[in-house]
């Protein structure tokens, strides 16, 4: 059998994942990121995105087409038989959209091998850049669609959420409303993943449910666009999105451009999905049971459910499963940005950030902190701010553990509507390599913590996604356990259990930590 191509066109940047399957015989032969800041320094990002003023925040579609290419480069550099890639997919960061003009299509299909990527893509924008799922502006847009559909819970029920600001609907009717004339002129509005996909094929790639279910705009019972959600966005919006698919539709094949200019073969390329969608089957959550936390640039925690159940609370969102079904999801905004904010203003780095939380106590002798340095999705605050209580700022060790307390019990407290009791989180993200960290959630939740062996469990689950649709594609009636199989095993060496006495304090903190939370966001 063959090789398998997984992308993670993430915020901050571009992982890549190839996996060899011989018969029972699994491996991981290369995994690469690139960093979009420091490879892709012209476009000038900052963690991997642009925010003109408060509460905006875009991304350059063409430097993800920049990443792309550069990283297709890297892995026909590697010595690997690129021909003998069968299929490709990928993941994106969820929410963001990409606004192309009519003749696109054209240019994707016919671009020219012997010139860069993004110099061909960027002509093809309506609109330069692309809001990202950091991005809060929307607020008067999302009470416009809440109250056109009915209400939250009629929204949420409809397409799984309630309106968020980041989510795709909010803003494309903020940019329909503020620039009618580029609006007219888009012809079609991908999602980073469908956008990325099309790089891929040389044509439109259709939208699969896990990540189109981040918009905001699809019926997540029926998998199709839900017209009273269209109507309130702006106008003529259907004939701009692309069809949706199942999550293991084979898009197309790769591209002439991608053929003659790096030598692949004609693999290929199965509907992308979204980046959480995609660490839910790289973590090997295929049926519900295990929880899994993202520490990445957002935090998430997430599992696979099997019917559509909705957050009590209005502050989770359910996506489609890449493996059929549903997952549940919350995210909080304030992950690892936030995490850096703490460490750079006590001039540590992450070892030196891990030896504060070594030797601070558990509970941290009840100082807390809101650790909201830019607007939370999860408890919703529209306005940051960093709240204190018991807690020095001059206080380097114990801010340093207030923010990991709190952040894991925000986690818990939020994922209760998706699992009240847990045995097993998998983690994954750039966090994840930090074990102090992984210890406090292992307390917080009182469950084992344990990883998998790739560091990206997005990039490896969209190798895996590819795996299954080529097997299905050849008519084999693979089941997802079959697909998984040897890939996400949890790494033993990796597992960290919860501590009796942490369990303790921390059921107690808890509700402390509730009151805190709810006595300040309201
Ligand atoms: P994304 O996929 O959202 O672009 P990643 O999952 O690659 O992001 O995570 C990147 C983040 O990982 C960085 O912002 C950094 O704060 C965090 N990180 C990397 N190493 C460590 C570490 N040892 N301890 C804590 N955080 C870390
Ligand atoms: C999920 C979310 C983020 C992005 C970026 O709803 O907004 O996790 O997918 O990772």
């Amino acid at each position: 059998m063959g090789l398998y191509l997984g992308f993670d066109s993430s915020t901050q940047s571009l992982t890549a994942t190839v996996i060899e399957i011989r018969g029972n015989a699994r491996r991981i032969l290369f995994e690469h990121s690139l960093d979009f800041d420091a490879a892709f320094p012209e476009y000038g990002t900052v963690r991997g995105v642009v925010s003109p003023q408060p509460g905006t925040v875009t991304a350059p579609p063409a430097m993800w087409a920049a990443a792309l290419e550069r990283m297709m480069g890297v892995i026909a550099a590697q010595g690997l038989d690129v021909t003998r890639i069968r299929a490709i997919s990928g993941a994106g960061q969820q929410h963001g959209s990409v606004y192309l003009l009519a003749g696109a299509e054209r240019t994707l299909a016919h671009l020219d091998h012997h010139r860069p990527l993004a110099e061909q893509i960027q002509p093809l924008l309506a609109r330069p850049v692309s809001p990202v799922w950091l991005d809060c502006s929307t607020t008067a847009e999302c009470r416009a669609l809440t109250s056109a559909v009915g209400g939250d819970l009629a929204l949420a029920e409809l397409t799984g959420s309630r309106a968020y600001e980041r989510f795709t609907a909010a803003q494309i009717r903020k940019f329909a409303a503020a620039e009618p004339i580029a609006y007219a002129n888009t012809d079609r509005i991908h999602l980073v993943s469908s956008f990325m996909a099309s790089l891929l094929i040389g044509s439109h790639a259709p939208i699969e449910p896990g990540d189109g279910a981040g918009m905001n705009l699809m019926d997540l019972a029926r998998h199709e666009w839900a017209p009273s959600t269209l109507d309130a966005t702006a106008p003529e919006l259907e004939r701009r999105l692309p069809p949706i698919r199942e999550s293991w539709t084979v898009a197309g094949e790769l591209s002439p451009y991608w053929q003659r200019r790096y030598g692949f073969g004609p693999a290929q390329v199965v509907a992308w999905t979204g980046d959480n969608p995609s660490a839910l089957i790289g973590l090997g959550l295929i049926e519900a049971g295990d929880l899994a936390i993202s520490l990445g640039t957002s935090d998430t925690v997430f599992g696979a459910m099997p019917r559509a159940a909705h957050d009590p609370s209005g502050s989770g969102h359910v996506f489609g499963s890449p493996a059929g079904g549903y997952m549940a999801l919350t995210c909080f905004a304030n992950g690892s940005l936030a995490r850096e904010r703490v460490r750079d203003e006590y001039g540590l780095d992450w070892e030196g950030f891990s030896a504060r939380l070594r030797d601070t106590p558990t509970g941290n002798g009840g100082a807390m902190m809101l650790p909201w340095f830019v607007a939370e999705i999860t408890p919703f605050v529209p306005n940051p701010g960093v709240h204190r209580r018991r807690l020095d700022p001059s206080d380097a060790p114990r801010n340093v553990r207030a923010i990991v307390e709190a952040q894991a019990m925000a986690m818990r407290l939020h994922s209760r509507w998706i699992a009240p009791e847990v045995t097993t989180l998998r983690a994954t993200g750039g966090a994840a390599s930090n074990r102090e960290i992984l210890q406090v959630m292992a307390d917080v939740f009182a469950a084992d913590v344990v990883r998998i062996a790739p560091s990206n469990a997005a990039s490896l689950g969209a190798a895996i996604r590819a795996y299954h649709a080529d097997r299905l594609a050849e008519g084999e009636q693979i089941t997802w356990r079959e697909a998984i199989a040897g890939f996400t095993d949890a790494d033993e060496s990796s597992r960290l259990t919860p501590s009796p006495a942490a369990v303790e304090t921390y059921t107690t903190l808890l509700r402390e930590y509730e009151a805190f939370e709810s006595s300040v966001s309201g």
